[in-house]
């Protein structure tokens, strides 16, 4: 028994999907050229699908478990289950108009014409506001609708805001904010299930891994006592004596938003020599 797991083929999400599922260990050789591959180190096997495809993939039960977008999700509407928000692939899904055009909301929309990938979506917002447009179906270079005549907005997806720029555009609302997700079939069988489970665990590990560090420094006895304060750690701090009288070493795990704070306030508490190590895994 293999747990099938698709992934998108190239594009935006096909690196960091791969890197996810090899830091989990599953050995999977590049699949540039290939439809399928078969991972080393954990029985599954991995399709390479337009990102387009794996929500039908998924809910037919082609494919077990399947790396996507929120956002093709929802346009997609395919019954699958999500079981787990991966941190990558973020981007929003927003109006934007002609720059210097004033947008007071959505009743700007009225009457309008919208270039967009995403109709499902933006008629969901439109009917939701009580907005009668008139939404035009494009599948790539959304942006350039506007300056060639062919739509008054569009709705596209978002991540640096630059290719708005760059095309006289101004993002004026947000709609949906989108990052990948791990949808399973719904109907997966208990052996298939159990897999899953093992590699969810895995992805947790490998996820609090990257967001944690390990922090090692040095500290004067008589501020111990604020320095530990200063650092939960999993359970609590780690000390050890150091071979110089009234020093110790303070080991600690720091997550990354409460970093850089953090060692400001350790450094003015007396910590010296500190050194932050990557975490490979981190299994709570
Ligand atoms: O061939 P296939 O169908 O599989 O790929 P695709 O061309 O449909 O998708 P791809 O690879 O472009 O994107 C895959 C997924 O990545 C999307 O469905 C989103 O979930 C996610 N993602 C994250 C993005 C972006 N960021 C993104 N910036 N997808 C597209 N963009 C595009 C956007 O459409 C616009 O053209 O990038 C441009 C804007 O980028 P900025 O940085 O200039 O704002
Ligand atoms: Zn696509």
């Amino acid at each position: 028994m293999k747990l099938k797991i698709a992934i998108q083929k190239s594009g935006r999400l096909y690196e960091d999907s791969m890197k996810l599922l090899n830091d989990c260990g599953l050995g999977i050789r590049n699949g540039h050229n290939q439809l399928k591959s078969s991972a080393d180190a954990f029985p599954a096997e991995v399709y390479f699908l337009r990102d387009d495809d794996i929500p039908q993939y998924v809910e037919d039960g082609v494919a077990h478990i399947g790396i996507v977008g929120e956002n093709v999700l929802l346009e997609k509407g395919k019954e699958v289950s999500v079981v787990e928000h991966l941190g990558f692939g973020k981007c929003r899904l927003s109006f934007a108009v002609k720059k210097g055009e004033t947008y007071s909301g959505p009743l700007y929309l009225q009457g309008k014409k919208i270039a967009t990938s995403y109709p499902v979506i933006t008629q969901n917002f439109l009917t939701e506001n009580n907005i009668q447009a008139e939404i035009h179906e494009i599948s790539g270079s959304v942006e350039l609708a506007p300056s060639i005549g062919l739509a008054d907005a569009v709705c596209d997806l978002v991540s640096s805001g630059s290719t708005l720029f760059m095309n006289g555009l101004e993002e004026v609302q947000t709609i949906l904010k989108s990052q990948a997700v791990l949808v399973k079939y719904k109907k997966l069988d208990p052996s298939l299930e159990k897999l899953l489970s093992q590699l969810l665990f895995r992805i947790r590990a490998v996820r609090k891994a990257e967001t944690n560090k390990y922090v090692l420094l040095n500290a004067p006895n008589d501020s111990l006592e604020k320095i530990i304060a200063l650092l939960p750690g999993m359970k609590s701090p780690t000390v050890l004596p150091l071979a110089q009288e009234g020093w110790s070493s303070v080991h600690s795990v720091l997550s990354e938003h409460e970093f850089w704070d953090r060692i400001e306030l350790l450094r003015e508490a007396g910590a010296q020599g500190i050194l932050v190590v990557p975490i490979e895994k981190m299994i709570l």
